[in-house]
């Protein structure tokens, strides 16, 4: 019987383009006539277990799923390509980095590290900034993170931290979150990770968006030279867009509002033409200034002051297609620390070594079998050929009886490849030295740099950490806990910890005569190794701020404005706003009681983009109130309140011409509103150029702070 009830919505021309017909069929490649019901004895009786139609679908769904990945399960990535700007072959011979101009295509996965596959994008966490490099010379991974450094030094505490940072195993609560007592408990005993946390309360850990972040390679990494001199480096990636973030109560509407806020982001950028944009930069340490600093360059909690090492900028990197399946691309994408290619090489920093194992051994069960370099997001674009064969899946059909080397009967082929023919060979560094299971004296110092990045901030900046560390610490039901965090507060900067104790109704603790080192326990607090705060020879540094950062300009590309309207709005005035965030690569867009179309007062028509209901202030970047005629309403409306209330709160830019300002004066804030408030740009003049300038001159300052009670100063 034929079953075409789907008839009507075929249109066999759309299909034909690459040559094959697209009829629906089995994974064995039968066409399909009935997909929408099972065999059954009769059109009311059982199903009958010989529909091998229906068993292969339902075994296929069954299957679905993955394990998610044990940390960063959620994350979005895109194709792109890096070009080199600035090539450096007397640094190192990576082939990819050797001419102007040069192309590698890219695919760049971010992440969050503690949340679940459907977790919020907006939790306080550092951010996976992970890039593969499809290199002539095999794959190159740089597996790094929006933080240059880490919470430990060594890669056997690293189970213990993901642990303590994910849900408590007894509840599973709770979701994307280090704001609960395991999380604390651990770092209260680890003072090593207090570098990293003052970076973790600080606003890097609520980017605005993956493209407004900066990303970093952490580990001190070697490059080796055609003559295999190695030097010592850092990598940078600096977001051409400046890095930003929000605020922490934005970031926890956003979490309510739109869960998918940095996925979409990046999704619509790309969409739209709005390519992301990074430089990569190094430091380059020679390999003679190994001891030279006051940090040792093995030990992942410490940073390298561009103060002391400048960022030289090599190449850039443009990400310009999404992807066509998140799973098949930004799910089975396998990244590795260990994929290098030669030219690059590993440092011993203790972190990095762990690491080196750890992420193969995940992709076998996370992905199942040792051929997931064959998935097609994981292969490589130059050759592949050895004698590894079989296991579960294997795509490649290696043709011939050879399969071990050496041999004779393949002509001893595939050969090895000399140094000369760009065969990988590691650096060969001189190792005399006993075994040990201990730390290096040099790692020891855990604060100087928690200090150095604390006194770099500006004073609202420190303001955001106080606050970010009342609501953690306050989550933390265990007092004893809080108060060790207090001690160890107090040993980066003893208001800091004062202003936090003041939120939690606590005092700070005196300084233990010997404070806490490496992971010791409450009973025995007396480690064998103490930790120090040495001096740092830079004392505070612009490129660790936000607000101060060097890569910040003026931009305002690609940012979103609300525009607020009602029946009779000023067509003028929005065609004029529109047209010149157009111009600086903005957008505007409209926001109404209803959808649909609103009537304008020149009797036009403007379609409405979202609804009260839809949208929120938390989603977008600035607010604008145009002129128009039903203005009270607007006034009178909570929603609308609310709107600006939280656009205020967040210290954005908020503009009205005409009459609208009648609308500002009715919000909740308006008693509040300083007259040296430059975040508010309200005109009686209607749809006036200069005042579009002035409101995207003031999106150019990103946010107004002075509107904040500051807990620090
Ligand atoms: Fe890791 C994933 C970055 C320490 C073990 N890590 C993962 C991802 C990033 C990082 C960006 C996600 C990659 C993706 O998008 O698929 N990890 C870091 C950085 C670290 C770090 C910058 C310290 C400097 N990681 C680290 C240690 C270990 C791991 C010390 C284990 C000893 N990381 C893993 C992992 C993951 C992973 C379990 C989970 C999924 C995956 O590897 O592919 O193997």
């Amino acid at each position: 019987m034929e079953n075409l009830q789907d008839d009507k919505h075929r249109d066999l021309s759309k299909n034909k383009s690459d040559g094959t017909n697209k009829f629906l069929t089995t994974d064995q490649g039968v066409k399909i006539n009935d997909d929408n019901n099972s065999l059954k004895a009769g059109e009311r009786g059982p199903s009958l277990l010989e529909d091998f139609i229906l068993r292969e679908k339902i075994t296929h769904f069954d299957h679905e799923r993955i394990p998610e990945r044990i940390v960063h399960a959620r994350g979005s990535g895109a194709h792109g390509f890096f070009e080199v700007t600035n090539p450096i072959p007397e640094l190192t011979k990576a082939g990819f980095l050797q001419e102007k101009g040069q192309k590698t295509p890219v695919f760049t996965r971010f992440s969050t590290v503690a949340g679940g596959q459907g977790s919020t994008d907006l939790a306080r966490d550092a951010r996976g900034f992970a890039v593969k490099f499809y290199t002539q010379e095999g794959i190159y991974d740089l597996v790094g993170i929006n933080i240059p450094v880490f919470f430990i030094q060594d890669a056997s505490k690293f189970p213990d931290l993901v642990h303590a940072l994910k849900p408590e195993p007894n509840t599973e609560i709770p979701q994307a979150s280090s704001a609960h007592d395991t999380f604390w408990d651990f770092i209260s005993l680890m003072p090593e990770s207090m570098h990293m946390i003052m970076w973790i309360m600080s606003d890097r850990a609520i980017p605005r968006s993956y493209r407004m972040m900066e990303g970093f390679g952490v580990h001190t990494f070697r490059l080796i030279n055609e003559a295999n001199e190695s030097s010592f480096v850092k990598f940078h990636w600096k977001p051409k867009l400046g890095t930003h973030a929000v605020v922490w109560d934005e970031a926890q509407k956003i979490s309510g509002k739109n869960s998918d806020f940095h996925r979409q982001d990046l999704w619509d950028a790309i969409d739209m033409g709005n390519f992301p944009e990074w430089e990569l930069g190094v430091q380059v340490i020679p390999a003679a200034d190994e001891n030279k600093y006051e940090f040792d360059l093995l030990d992942p909690t410490k940073l390298v002051p561009e103060e002391l090492v400048p960022v030289t900028i090599v190449g850039r990197m443009v990400l310009n297609k999404n992807p066509d399946n998140f799973f098949a691309e930004t799910e089975q994408i396998a990244f590795h620390p260990g994929h290098v290619v030669p030219g690059i090489d590993f440092s011993n920093d203790p972190l990095l070594q762990g690491r080196l194992f750890s992420y193969t051994d995940t992709q076998l069960s996370r992905l199942g079998s040792p051929n997931f370099h064959e998935i097609p997001i994981n292969r490589s674009i130059s050759p592949v050929h050895n004698n590894q064969r079989d296991g579960h899946m294997r795509q490649e059909i290696n043709t011939g009886r050879v399969n071990y080397h050496p041999n004779s009967l393949a002509g001893g082929c595939p050969f090895q490849a000399k140094v000369s023919e760009g065969g990988f060979s590691s650096f060969e560094e001189r190792i005399d030295s006993h075994k040990t299971r201990g730390r290096s004296e040099s790692f020891n110092d855990h604060f100087g740099q928690a200090k150095l990045f604390f006194n770099s901030q500006t004073d609202a900046e420190k303001s955001h950490i106080v606050r970010a560390l009342r609501f953690e610490l306050g989550k933390v039901e265990t007092t004893a806990i809080r108060v060790r965090m207090l001690g160890l507060l107090s040993q980066v900067d003893q208001k800091l910890a004062e202003q936090v104790a003041k939120g939690l109704g606590a005092t700070v603790p005196p300084v233990l005569e010997r404070p806490l080192n490496h992971g010791v326990s409450p009973e025995n607090e007396m480690g064998d190794q103490e930790s120090q705060t040495r001096e740092q020879s830079v004392a505070a540094s612009d490129a660790l701020t936000m607000v101060k950062n060097p890569t910040n300009s003026a931009t305002i590309a690609s940012r979103k404005v609300a525009i607020i309207c009602n029946e009779g709005v000023s067509e003028a005035c929005v065609n004029n706003m529109k047209n010149a965030l157009l111009k600086a690569d903005a957008k505007g867009f409209i926001i109404a009681p209803h959808l649909g179309s609103l009537l304008t007062q020149e009797n036009g028509a403007i379609p409405v983009d979202f609804s009260f209901l839809t949208a929120s202030s938390v989603l977008f970047d600035a607010v604008y109130v145009p002129d128009g005629e039903e203005l009270n309403a607007l006034a009178e409306n909570d929603d609308v309140s609310e709107f600006l209330n939280d656009a205020y709160k967040h210290c954005k830019v908020i503009g009205a011409d005409g009459q609208a300002s009648k609308v500002i004066n009715a919000a909740p804030f308006a008693s509040k509103i300083n007259n040296d408030d430059d975040g508010l740009i309200l005109t009686n003049e209607k749809g006036s150029a200069d005042f579009a300038q002035e409101f995207i001159a003031a999106m150019g300052k990103h946010r107004f702070w002075e509107r904040e009670v500051n807990l620090y100063n």
